[in-house]
């Protein structure tokens, strides 16, 4: 089996509540890889950028508000299955659900609700693709065995 790169980003209540620790312990117990990494501030436009795929939604003004209210650490995570393992890693979106039935996931360790969910996943092969080279450059093919690009926290 092929290892996979998926994406993932502590939102502005996971860094700021500081559980970039614990969740990052998560990570590296649960066999992930973190090969890129680095903590970045949104702006609106790439913020709306990034979920445009939610632009028609009631929710998507607060999202990108949300988003946008501090800083992020976005991170690539390699492993075998990546993608779908971080998926049910983080748990389900509404993170107050998610503290009663995944009780185990990060959602339930540092959500708060549907919107603030302090983690983000990618949720297939397409959207990792699209979400890592939307925040790294993925222009040389041995991008995933590079160092660190920045060091962190
Ligand atoms: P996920 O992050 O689990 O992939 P999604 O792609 O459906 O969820 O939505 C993207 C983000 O938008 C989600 O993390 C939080 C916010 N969101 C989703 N549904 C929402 C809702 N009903 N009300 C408010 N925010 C919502
Ligand atoms: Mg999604």
């Amino acid at each position: 089996t092929e290892k996979e790169a998926t994406l993932a980003i502590i939102k502005p209540d996971g860094v700021l509540g500081n559980h970039t620790d614990a969740i990052k312990a998560t990570i590296l117990q649960s066999g992930f890889k973190i090969s890129r990494e680095k903590i970045i501030q949104l702006d609106k436009d790439s913020a709306s950028s990034f979920y445009a795929e939610h632009s028609t939604k009631r929710f998507f003004d607060s999202l990108v508000k949300y988003v946008t209210s501090g800083p992020v650490l976005v991170m690539v995570l390699e492993k075998e299955n990546a993608i779908s393992d971080w998926r049910a890693l983080i748990g389900p979106t509404d993170g107050s659900k998610a503290k009663i039935t995944h009780p185990n996931s990060i959602r339930a360790m540092c959500g708060t609700d549907v919107e603030k969910n302090c983690i983000h996943g990618s949720d297939s092969p397409q959207s990792a693709q699209r979400e890592i080279s939307f925040f790294f450059d993925t222009s040389t093919s041995q991008w995933f065995a590079l160092p660190l690009q920045s060091p962190i926290l």
